[in-house]
């Protein structure tokens, strides 16, 4: 059930895919109280509520205990302490007693204090009087979270070779570079589908231009990675270069696409090319405009990108800049004491995605002047949408690879994210396991963090086991910042054992693939915290470590450092999995409750949930080699089990064709096993328990 409530005069966000009518009277649970520009809700919870949502958001799978802003920010210290990330993603659910949410829409800042200033309270502060308010009941928490699902409207689905292994590294310098990290992949036996290009590959940090000495014949570069089945992923930024060389800054000018200033001059931002414009997003004709330029890069054969710096970041606006030296210069000759000092250095590092910049640019919705400030939480959301809305005029037929930092609820139609700049922590580990079910909640589901993580220097260990994880998750990308240590996983002594890990993926591959596909269509999550599966068992109810992973799989990441095994609560008996170093597996029936589960480095375990079984392909060094009608059916069962595999050409776009299901059946008869495939070509071998 769910109701929606209109308040002030909200504008279409386009989050939303459903039409609702508005419901008279007020918000069913929550109190409300409405001030002049603000909102504010508040709802008791009580000792045992669960609280979800939130989407890319710091802390716990339960939000409960602290509290969290929509501001998406361009933060590259994930601390502990840390309210805001890029996206802002306002739905949140109560699980306990009863069952419910509540979505805000509007780009409007949020403030989210969950149990933070009063344990048995939640509020939440508007900051507009203009906001479309959902409210969602059900019997149960998986329906309220599908039933705003089906709200959003139908998650991304990125091609197939998106869920192959994917290499990056702030930066790759040329050609040569980058042939080199495919050459390394390719001859330790590492599969290997993408290399992304940061953004040294431009012509000075020139959107859509691409460093010609760097990389000469670049089309002809393209080809030769494609034969090599190894798609190149290159980085878009928000910031246009203030240039009159540079034609996409002279067209913008020329036809008013840029963000104003209060008289009418264009906005300027200083990011990665000095001095820049921000494109209005807003503008219909701009997306247009922009959308379109993406075509440069198609053209010679490119199928993904990565959209960045969308929140949008701002190094500095000249406004900032001049207000921080004016501010520099008054202290000038000052004996500075504890108050001036940090003042001083406060007013310099403020420069930096400062709030107050959002007051002082102007975007156009609909021939309206409309601040920064009042929009902000949606501007990569457009950018992403007019990358996305020009892939549809150029092959409305074919999928694209698309990945945004920023993001609103509503971009989810529209492409995948990565989570950021994490870093090379073992709690980030940790951070990226809790974020993907709260992600999926909200629409997200072709995401995932940095493996490896991006600042800092990584481990070897660290990155082992944060692969072990990502094996699961849909995008399996290795990237990390400038400066810091290698991390292609070739760069390591064991590279054996990565290569065997990351070739665990690809057999996994043809059950990813099928559970995501399968779960963007029936509105599922992909990752579900156990209490989604096993709401009456109360301590799965409060697991945060593991997750369901499809209907099959359930999870257990060891991320500790130095760990050669955990703890594992399993609410059922289940089929544990354990993949060697040498490629081959043990399995073996374990019991329901608490049990040490012994992993070393490199190795993977997994569970089977009893009934189920898993469909295995061979492993390949690309999804372009990988046989997905060569399978072997690895399960746990008493007598018999089906499995709806779902399998297309990767490419396209017919995600309905009855021809892309395959039912696959295993009979038990005692000793006996036989399967069966609904496609007479699939060839099928079985390992069942
Ligand atoms: O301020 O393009 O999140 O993935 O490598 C850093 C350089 C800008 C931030 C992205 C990161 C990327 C980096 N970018």
């Amino acid at each position: 059930m769910i109701k929606k409530y209109i308040f002030g005069k909200p504008m279409n966000t386009g989050a939303v895919s459903q039409k609702l009518s508005a419901e008279e009277g007020s918000l069913p649970v929550f109190g409300t109280d409405i001030s002049e520009n603000k909102i504010n809700l508040t709802c008791p919870l009580s000792e045992r509520d669960i609280v979800y949502g939130l989407g890319e958001a710091n802390r716990g799978i339960n939000k409960r205990g602290w509290h969290y802003e929509a501001k998406n920010s361009d933060d590259p210290v994930h601390t502990e302490n840390k309210t805001a990330l890029y996206g802002a993603h306002n739905f949140v659910a109560v699980s306990g007693c009863e069952h419910f949410g509540i979505f805000i829409d509007t780009p409007a800042y949020i403030h989210f204090d969950i149990g933070y200033s009063d344990p048995d309270v939640m509020s939440i502060d508007i900051h507009s009087p203009d906001a479309v308010i959902y409210f969602i009941a059900a019997d149960d928490i998986s329906t309220v979270v599908r039933e705003f699902r089906q709200l959003i409207g139908k998650s991304y689905i990125p091609p197939l070779w998106a869920f192959g292994y994917q290499q990056s590294r702030w930066g790759y310098q040329s050609a040569e570079d980058i042939r080199n990290v495919v050459e390394n992949h390719r001859s330790a036996g590492i599969p290997l589908d993408a290399v992304y290009m940061d953004i040294d590959y431009m012509d000075g940090y020139r959107d859509f231009t691409v460093d010609n000495v760097k990389f000469p014949e670049f089309d002809k570069f393209v080809s030769e990675m494609k034969e090599n089945n190894i798609h190149l992923v290159p980085i878009i930024d928000a910031g246009v270069k203030i240039d009159e060389n540079y034609d996409v800054y002279r067209e913008g000018v020329e036809n008013g696409y840029f963000c104003k200033r209060a008289d009418g001059s264009n906005f300027v931002a200083g990011v990665w090319p000095g001095r820049t414009h921000f494109p209005d997003f807003f503008m219909p004709e701009a997306r247009k405009w922009f959308g379109e330029k993406y075509r440069r890069l198609t053209d010679l054969g490119i199928d993904g990108f990565w959209n960045d710096m969308n929140e949008p970041a701002i190094f500095y606006s000249e406004e900032g800049l001049k207000e921080a030296m004016e501010h520099v210069d008054r202290l000038k000759g000052e004996n500075l004491g504890i108050d001036s000092f940090f003042e001083l250095t406060g007013t310099v590092a403020g420069i930096s995605n400062n709030v107050k910049d959002y007051d002082h640019f102007y975007h156009t919705v609909d021939g309206e002047k409309i601040p920064h400030s009042k929009l902000h939480n949606l501007y990569g959301m457009n950018m992403t949408k007019a990358a996305a809305e020009a892939f549809e005029r150029f092959d409305p037929t074919k999928r694209m690879l698309m990945l945004s930092r920023s993001s609103y609820i509503g971009m989810h139609r529209y492409s995948g994210i990565w989570t950021g700049d994490n870093c090379s922590w073992w709690s980030h580990l940790l951070l990226n396991i809790k974020q993907m079910p709260s992600l999926n909640m909200c629409g997200f589901l072709y995401t995932g963090a940095d493996v490896g993580g991006f600042g800092n220097d990584t481990t070897p260990d660290l990155l082992m086991r944060w692969l072990e994880f990502a094996v699961f998750t849909p995008l399996m990308r290795n990237h990390s910042a400038a400066g810091t240590r290698d991390q292609e996983v070739y760069r390591f002594r064991n590279s054996a054992a990565f290569a065997n890990i990351i070739r665990l993926r690809y057999r996994l591959i043809p059950y990813l693939y099928s559970e995501f596909v399968k779960s963007v269509l029936n509105d599922d999550m992909y990752f579900r915290p156990l209490a989604f599966d096993f709401p009456d068992d109360s301590i799965a109810v409060g697991v945060e470590d593991q997750l369901m992973v499809g209907n099959s799989v359930m999870i257990a990441p060891v991320y500790e450092q130095n760990a050669r095994g955990r703890i594992v609560y399993l609410p059922e008996e289940m089929l544990r999995v354990k993949y060697l170093p040498d490629g081959s597996y043990e399995t073996r029936v374990m019991p329901k409750g608490h049990s040490y589960v012994s992993a070393e480095l490199d190795e993977v375990v997994f569970f089977i949930r009893k009934g189920h079984f898993i469909p295995l392909a061979d492993s390949a060094n690309s999804t372009a080699e990988l046989n997905m009608k060569k399978l072997t059916l690895l399960g746990y069962l008493d007598y018999k089990a089906n499995y709806l595999m779902y399998s297309d050409d990767g490419e396209s776009k017919d995600y309905y064709d009855q021809n892309n299901y395959i039912t696959l059946t295993v009979i038990k008869d005692n000793r006996d096993i036989s399967v069966r495939s609904s496609d007479p070509d699939v060839e099928l071998a079985a390992d069942i328990k």
